[in-house]
């Protein structure tokens, strides 16, 4: 069984190779046009960046390496006595562009786990913060503050060669996310349920199976595979979105693993990326309090027509570059439609029953590009069925498991000697006069 550094050791030359090609033949060939809109328009539809392992189409949705959540969902691993996907076998899909097998799966299980356990000074900072500092907040300040531990940047500063970043972004990148479960879990435990004390990491368990027990679900095995899902799914969505583009720009500059991924949890915590799904179940949840027993397909209407009226986006619809419902959405949807009990819950069906009317409202309301949801539409409303109710710690979960793109891509961004970022800006003054020319 190889380890996946042993697999990466295998595919960096080829991918290496396949840069240096597209760079001495291809490097002037044309892939779109810069307009104003883009530059004024938050460079939307922009094609700029080099993103390994996923790319979403605005039908399909995504696809991790040319494969789909179904296929995902058919080829990868999951735990023992498990179904869904789990971390550790999406990671490798990620990183290598392979299928795991099972055992290189249980491997890389009990390669994090053996490092799971967070160092002393990083318990006492989380411990020393006021639980009414957002759980985002929290994540991003323990994630920097690991990177006292950081190899590469230890190595850098030590004197290394360019060719050899990787392996160090390899190994910070493996340690960072061995340690987010106890990391998120600790932030859990000190702000909804001070003084309980904290399992250790169980070496026999993934990464999410540790993540639920630490959390104190171990013992829901739908709700743990719910997280492996989830958490798999969540892992990557290409680079444009705001928090991979935020770590990625941070790594370009070679900022350690640690710091990169830090910056990008800060993208990720604002109410139109991550923060949505936190906003999707306040917003469900004021509607169902509102509607009463009064819940049908008019008053839901009505009460989204309430939210845009008042100039409130729809928390959960829309996206940026997607333009069908989310395959995501649907995958989480499909988790739910296989469980009595949580079609039996009335904010699950709250936010099913919202999906059969909003898209028909939004296309009314003719504002936004994609009247259809995105995966926070849905994420939120089975946390809450299974006890995870505190919905303000719900991107904490995104940003566990946003890391599984981000620090792919800041190992092949190391690989591929991609260079600091730096796209030219430009004043009203400065485009008007370039139009003008
Ligand atoms: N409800 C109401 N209006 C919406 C809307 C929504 N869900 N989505 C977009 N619009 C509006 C925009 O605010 C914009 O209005 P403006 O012209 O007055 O500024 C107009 O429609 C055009 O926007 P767009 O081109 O369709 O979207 P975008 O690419 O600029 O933004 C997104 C994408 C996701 C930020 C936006 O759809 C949104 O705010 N959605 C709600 C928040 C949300 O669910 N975010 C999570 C996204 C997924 C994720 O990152 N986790």
């Amino acid at each position: 069984t190889k380890t996946v550094r042993e697999v990466l050791e295998e595919v960096v030359p080829k991918k290496q190779l396949q840069l240096k090609q597209l760079k001495t033949e291809h490097s002037q060939a044309v892939l779109g046009e810069v307009k104003v809109e883009h530059v004024v328009g938050g460079m939307r539809g922009l094609k700029s960046m080099l993103w390994e392992a996923s790319v979403l189409d605005p039908l399909e949705g995504i696809r991790f390496h040319g494969l789909s959540i179904a296929d995902c969902q058919n080829v990868l691993p999951a735990a023992p006595g498990g179904k869904e996907i789990i971390a550790e076998s999406m990671l490798w899909l990620l990183l290598t562009g392979k299928i795991p097998t099972e055992a290189e799966t249980r491997q890389l299980s009990r390669q994090l786990a053996e490092k799971g356990e967070l160092p002393e000074y990083i318990e006492k900072l989380l411990d020393s913060l006021p639980p009414t500092l957002h759980p985002m907040t929290q994540l991003g300040m323990g994630v920097a503050a690991l990177n006292h531990e950081s190899k590469f940047q230890a190595a850098y500063e030590r004197g290394i060669k360019k060719n050899e970043y990787w392996q160090y972004a390899l190994e910070d990148s493996l340690d960072l996310l061995a340690r987010l479960p106890a990391l998120a879990a600790r932030i859990y435990r000190n702000v909804y349920n001070p003084g309980q004390p904290l399992p250790k990491v169980n070496k026999d368990l993934d990464l999410v199976g540790n993540y639920a027990n630490m959390l104190g679900f171990g013992d829901n095995h739908d709700l743990t595979e719910y997280l492996r899902l989830y958490i798999a799914i969540h892992g990557d969505h290409e680079g444009g979105n705001a928090s991979a583009h935020t770590s990625h720009l941070v790594g370009s500059t070679l900022a350690d693993p640690y710091l990169s991924y830090a910056a990008g949890l800060y993208a990720l915590a604002g109410p139109l990326h991550g923060l949505a799904n936190q906003e999707v179940l306040r917003w469900q949840m004021q509607m169902q309090k509102e509607l009463g027993d009064n819940i049908t397909h008019d008053s839901i209407r009505e009460s989204l027509w309430k939210t845009l009226k008042s100039g409130q986006v729809v928390p959960g619809y829309g996206h940026g570059v997607l333009r069908n419902p989310d395959p995501r959405f649907m995958a989480l949807q499909q988790f739910c439609d296989t469980r009595p009990s949580l079609l039996q819950d009335p904010i699950v069906q709250l936010v099913k029953k919202t999906y059969e009317v909003a898209p028909a409202v939004l296309k009314e309301h003719g504002k936004t590009k994609n009247p259809y949801p995105n995966v926070d539409a849905a994420s939120g409303c089975v946390l809450y069925h299974y006890g995870l109710t505190q919905f303000k710690y719900y991107t904490v979960i995104f940003g566990v498991s946003r890391a599984l793109g981000c620090l792919t891509q800041y190992v092949w961004s190391r690989a591929l000697g991609l260079p600091i970022e730096r796209p030219k800006s430009l004043s009203m003054d400065a485009i008007e006069k370039l139009i003008k020319e």
